[in-house]
């Protein structure tokens, strides 16, 4: 009876110190389930008594950063063109821009277009400048990456034209 009873402590006390040993950071403590505290950075504590605190990773902070620096840079210099596809014409089709900047076409007819580069029906004098089946309320974005005057048509409706002139 006595031995029983011996046997069932030790036990629970290498049960107890083992799980002591085992908490050796926030995320354990955490994970074993007790209290956490909702401070920043948060805190959890052990029934014995030690504190952990919760790391805060500083390299996601950083990227975030850099990412932002990107997005000012960006901002700085784009800017995003609006062309309209109104009545079979292009508002305007006459469209001087800087080169890296973005190029939007709205369809506000009610058929489909398709924005393409010239000659048709090959476009391959800007091969990717193409935007498919644009139906009715679609709109399609391209970025000119290459200097020039680039002429472009309805895919559907060849004798739409419209062109772009990158300096
Ligand atoms: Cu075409």
């Amino acid at each position: 009876m006595n031995k029983t009873i011996i046997i069932g402590l030790i036990t629970l006390l290498l049960g107890c110190t083992q799980q002591a040993i085992t908490i050796n950071s926030f995320e354990d403590c955490a994970n074993a389930g007790y209290p956490v505290m909702e401070s920043y950075p948060r805190q959890c504590r052990t029934p014995d008594g030690r504190n952990f605190v919760e790391e805060i990773i500083i390299e996601a902070n950083n990227t975030g950063i850099e990412t932002n620096n990107t997005n000012t840079q960006a901002n700085d210099t784009v800017t995003n063109h609006q062309i309209i596809i109104r009545n079979f014409q292009f508002e305007p089709n006459n469209l001087v821009i800087k080169l890296g900047d973005t190029v939007t076409w709205t369809n506000q007819d009610s058929l489909n277009h398709i924005v393409a580069s010239n000659p048709h029906p090959v476009h391959t004098d800007l091969p990717g400048f193409e935007s498919g089946t644009l139906r009715p309320g679609d709109s399609y974005t391209y970025t000119f990456n290459k200097e020039g005057a680039w002429s472009y048509h309805c895919h559907l409706h060849s004798t739409m034209t419209g062109t772009v002139t990158v300096n």
